[in-house]
């Protein structure tokens, strides 16, 4: 007898079921066995979740996730979807709570060896008494204003989970800390345009696509990659938009509408519409646009009727246009050209397409990610009030179409609620102290590395005033800074200055090497939650269920807080006495309610089962058609009611970069003949990424080996430049400036003109070692990027303001740091 035939008889004595069952019974248990085994049908069970990638359904085998699939609901899933494993799986998760060794050992207050990325491991209780310890500490001897626990970001997907709503419930329960105000996508834009227009606008919903494939017969994207930035969501994305993609493609191959690309670079966008390429050069879309309205003026293309009944302060914009205003220089299309690169002839040309039919510009957002990121959109509304098309359908101006499914038909129904992210109405604080000691309590977003440099000093913004703190302490959940923020040379001077960070994660990103306590969060496909389904459109409401259990010693960010709060008697407040399932039933009966009257939901048991309600979703709208309808009746929400060209408000300000109407102001360094170039000839482009969600994905080391060269984060370049730098496609180069420097891996592409390349923002920064100024071993754009205000109206990122030059990289190349988590000690 074989051994394994034995073994089976021996096995069958011991089972009692087997026992049971007699021999006809068991030749038919072994022959189903066998179809099992034979049919394609994988072994396990599928779970439904969503994420900022949108919905997939994962088959859940030993534990562990065996494979993903994409959600039936989405027609357009996003390759990231191949990413999703490696973040769960990923070598770099955090495995315990870490505490780095000089903060614990040595002089614990001085942040001198902060970086050395020297952790120890602790046990929870270690970890969270620290923390508390340290909340305690900063309040007792500084006050709230010594704590900024402020900064947020590209938390997971999740109502109930939203990680940066735990940390800051928690910590505020514990005392007040400074806060923040804008954001690091539209910082310029939101602050600039409810001047202008009456509301942010980048967050706003904006025409429907139905009436642009409609109505639309020009269409421009602006800055604007929406195939390329489509594919995330900030809740549960859907990807709707590609279907009505899908049709303006197919409506441009038939030469039924005209679509442009204003991009110094071949988008993706632009190569999957097969549209027309606008070249600009970086950062002189204001003059492009100066030149632009002064042909419209000049050969009398623009609707003066819209502007006397819809806008304000045309008249005193013109002067700055014509030269007879302070200047003295005429906006003339040649003026222009040696600006931005565009010949005279054809910005004139462009000028006159824009007035033919009906046309509608959409911006994107990098472009006021740039110093004076306020003028470009400033200067396209009054483009767009100069065409009088604002209010049509079809026609006008946009600053969102590409975000979140912006643009898709959307339903009535009321979406599901978060977590609270304060403290309850009517509590208190145990360190219940607002003296802020004459420091501001909420600062720009952008400028907290000011703060910590130079506290104290005054700043100007959005018409007041503020004045830095001097913070201490830090605490970040749910936000990468040190992917985020600019210039990681003098963050490294920075957090040298301050006494205690604390990060909560479930990857070692660059922010945990630079931290003292390291917590480790679970990621949201170890824990259950509920999500809205379509940012925009509201389409439903999506079950998140729990994939696997938490890995290593990782915890769910409410399971953490919990037991943070515990230790200064807040627990029952911070939960309000409610399991996770239980706030996950609330959040969801309370959306029922809300819609029961137009949207019926099913109790909470079939929801969870079935894993999605669905809403109705037939709901259009045509951007500022209601203002034009009716501008008395429906006033914008400017100063005037009307579409301000001149802001009285704004010019009394009396800032430098930020005046009375849109100008033309040079940067403190460009490419393409402007300041700095001479030394560093590249503009350095840090797009959002194509394969990832800004940091996130980044260690999914597999899905990265697409993309990466040679372990290098790619560095896109055009063929003439490289050949004239002696690089090669899969080179390691160096890129550099006088603020710090990295290695790449070269790819070489016509996509990119001259003296323009790309690296996208995200990629792990990774320190050959501590020193100022060592080498990033990956290839972080923000190594090299700079950390100046946009102006002192939005006081925002100017991150897209930066050249470079970049050359072989001829040296032993180091191994990449980035990647390997901390340097344990024992
Ligand atoms: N050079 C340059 N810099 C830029 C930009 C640029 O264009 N160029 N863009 C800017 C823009 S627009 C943005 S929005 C920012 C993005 O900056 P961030 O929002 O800071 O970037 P993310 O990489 O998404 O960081 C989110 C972090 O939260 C963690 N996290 C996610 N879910 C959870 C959770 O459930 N629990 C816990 N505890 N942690 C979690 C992730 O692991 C990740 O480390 O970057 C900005 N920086
Ligand atoms: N895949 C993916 N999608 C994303 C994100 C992601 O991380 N990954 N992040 C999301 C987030 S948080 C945000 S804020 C948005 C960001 O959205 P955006 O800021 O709009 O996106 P970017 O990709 O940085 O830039 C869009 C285009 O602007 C062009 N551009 C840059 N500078 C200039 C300029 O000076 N003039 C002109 N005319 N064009 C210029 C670039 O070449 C690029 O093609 O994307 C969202 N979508
Ligand atoms: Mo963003």
């Amino acid at each position: 007898m074989s051994l394994s035939r034995r073994k089976f008889l021996q096995g069958l004595a011991t089972t009692s079921a087997a026992s049971v069952i007699g021999p006809g019974l068991l030749m038919q248990a072994a022959k189903a066995a066998e179809e099992v085994t034979q049919s394609t049908e994988p072994p396990g069970v599928w779970k439904v979740t969503g994420s900022h990638w949108g919905a997939f359904r994962a088959r859940i085998y030993n534990g562990q996730v065996a494979e993903i699939k994409p959600f039936e609901l989405d027609k357009h899933p996003t390759d990231m979807l191949n990413g999703i494993k490696g973040i769960i799986y990923s070598p770099s998760r955090i495995r315990y709570p870490m505490v780095r060794l000089d903060w614990l050992k040595k002089n614990k207050y001085s942040g001198e060896t902060r970086g050395n990325n020297r952790f120890v491991r602790v046990t929870w209780d270690e970890a969270l008494d620290l923390f508390y310890q340290e909340l305690q500490r900063i309040q007792k001897d500084y006050g709230p204003w010594a704590l900024h626990a402020g900064q947020t970001g590209w938390r997971e997907t999740g109502q109930f989970q939203s990680c940066t709503s735990h940390m800051q419930r928690a910590v505020g329960m514990h005392g007040n800390f400074i806060k923040k105000v804008g954001d690091y996508s539209t910082g310029a834009g939101q602050t600039i345009l409810p001047y202008v227009l009456g509301s942010t606008e980048v967050y706003a919903q904006a025409t429907t696509w139905t009436t642009i494939l409609k109505e639309t017969k020009t269409l421009i994207w602006w800055s604007n990659d929406p195939i390329k930035n489509s594919q995330v969501g900030w809740q549960c994305e859907t990807h709707g938009s590609y279907g009505y993609y899908a049709q303006l493609k197919d409506k441009v191959a038939k030469g039924e509408l005209t679509m442009i690309s204003v991009d110094p670079v071949i988008s993706k966008s632009q190569k999957y519409f097969g549209c027309e390429h606008q070249y600009v050069n970086p950062q002189t879309d204001v003059p492009f646009m100066l030149g632009i309205a002064h042909t419209l003026y000049k050969e009398n293309l623009y609707d003066k009727q819209f502007l006397e009944i819809y806008t304000l302060g045309f008249d005193e914009f013109l002067p700055y246009l014509l030269g007879t205003g302070k200047d003295k220089i005429e906006k003339t299309p040649e003026w222009a050209e040696k600006i931005c690169g565009v010949k005279a002839d054809d910005i004139r040309k462009f000028a006159r397409r824009l007035v033919k039919d009906r046309t509608m510009i959409m911006f994107g957002w990098a472009v006021q990610r740039q110093q004076h990121g306020e003028q470009p959109y400033w200067m396209g509304a009054v483009l767009a009030s100069m065409l009088g098309q604002i209010g049509l359908p079809g026609g006008g101006i946009s600053y969102s179409h590409f975000y979140s499914g912006v643009g898709l038909p959307f339903s009535t129904a009321a979406g599901p609620g978060g977590f609270p992210r304060n403290v309850d109405e009517g509590q208190e604080p145990v360190w219940n102290n607002n003296d802020f000691k004459g420091y501001s309590a909420v600062i720009p977003v952008a400028r907290w590395i000011d703060s910590i440099m130079e506290p104290g000093k005054k700043i100007k913004y959005n018409g007041g005033n503020v004045v830095l703190p001097d913070i201490k302490m830090m605490v970040f959940s749910g936000c990468n800074p040190w992917n985020h923020h600019q210039q990681r040379n003098r963050m490294k001077q920075a957090f040298r200055k301050l006494q205690t960070v604390i990060n909560i994660d479930y990857t070692w990103t660059p922010t945990c090497r630079f931290s003292d306590i390291v917590l480790p969060a679970c990621t949201q496909f170890e824990r259950n939650d509920l999500d809205q389904y379509g940012t925009y459109s509201t389409s439903g409401v999506l079950a998140m269920h729990k994939l696997v259990d938490p890995l290593y010693h990782s915890k769910t960010d409410f399971q953490i807080f919990t037991e943070l709060t515990e230790r200064f008697g807040k627990s029952k407040q911070y939960t309000r006495g409610m399991t996770e399932m239980q706030w996950i039933q609330e959040l969801y009966n309370n959306c029922r309610d809300a819609n029961k009257d137009k949207n019926p939901m099913p109790e909470f048991n079939e929801f969870w089962q079935n894993g999605i309600v669905e809403f109705k979703t037939d709901q259009t709208y045509v951007s500022h058609e209601a203002f034009r309808n009716d501008p008395e009746i429906n006033s914008l929400g400017t100063p005037s009611g009307f579409i301000e060209i001149y802001s009285r408000k704004i010019a009394r300000y009396n800032y430098e970069h930020c005046q009375g109407h849109p100008m033309w102001f040079e940067k403190e360094e460009r490419s393409h003949g402007g300041p700095k170039s001479n030394q560093f000839p590249f503009w350095l482009q840090s797009c959002h990424p194509n394969k990832r969600l800004h940091s996130q994905m980044c260690d999914s080391e597999k899905y990265r080996n697409t993309y990466a060269v040679k372990d290098h984060e790619p560095v896109y370049i055009n063929p003439d430049d490289a050949k004239k730098k002696g690089i090669k496609d899969g080179d390691i180069v160096r890129v550099f400036n006088d603020r710090g420097q990295l290695l790449a891996g070269a790819v070489l592409s016509e996509d990119y003109p001259t003296g323009v390349i790309r690296i996208y923002e995200g990629a792990w920064f990774g320190p050959l070692n501590n020193d100022i100024g060592a080498i990033d071993t990956y290839g972080d754009p923000n190594t090299v990027t700079i950390d100046i205000p946009t102006s002192q109206l939005a006081q925002a990122t100017s991150a897209n303001t930066v050249v470079v030059d970049i050359e072989k990289f001829t040296g032993k190349v180091p191994p990449v740091t980035s990647f390997s988590g901390p340097i344990y000690v024992s």
